[in-house]
């Protein structure tokens, strides 16, 4: 079985892969990881602007490793070109798995398009943000990231 989840679904789901191991049920859990709530992040960005954007940055977390301590099967995808060999292994192997693709996540606005609702009221976006509601700035496992956040 093949799932494709996104790394913020999976952060809330990802312990049933727990399951699929204790029953020997081969799924292979493909996430797509933007590091971010991006259904949620998106209209925030569009209703309120980067500045005003909580909580739905998230670090790119290491699901692969997670399904490892788990007993399942990791792969870390940080190449287009390694997608398929990664998913060939999972598929044949019979195994529990996460493949675990980093993605790039200002893409799907650059590709997709930002969502067109207009900001709430020019207050929201001129009012400042409270320093705690913000979104951390966290890097891969909850570490500090490298660099700047990335740009949505
Ligand atoms: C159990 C549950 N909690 C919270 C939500 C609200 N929610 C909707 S989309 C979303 C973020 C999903 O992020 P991700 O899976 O990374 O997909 P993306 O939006 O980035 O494509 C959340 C938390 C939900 N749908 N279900």
């Amino acid at each position: 079985m093949l799932l494709i989840a996104g790394d913020g679904a999976f952060g809330l789901n990802g312990m049933d892969l727990e399951t699929c191991v204790r029953f020997g049920a081969p799924v292979v859990c493909v996430v797509g990881n933007d590091g971010g709530w991006g259904q949620i992040r998106n209209p925030q960005l569009s209703f309120f602007g980067a500045e005003r954007v909580v909580a739905t940055s998230l670090p790119t977390t290491r699901h692969d490793g997670i399904v490892e301590a788990l007993g399942g099967r990791g792969a870390l995808v940080t190449k287009p070109a390694d997608i398929c060999p990664a998913l060939e292994r999972a598929l044949a192997s019979g195994e529990v798995w996460c493949v675990n693709v980093v993605l790039d996540p200002s893409a799907f606005r650059r590709y997709i398009g930002a969502p067109k609702w207009p900001p709430i009221t020019p207050s929201a976006r001129a009012a400042p943000a409270e320093p705690w509601r913000r979104s951390a700035p966290l890097g891969v496992s909850g570490g500090p990231r490298a660099g700047p956040e990335p740009a949505w």
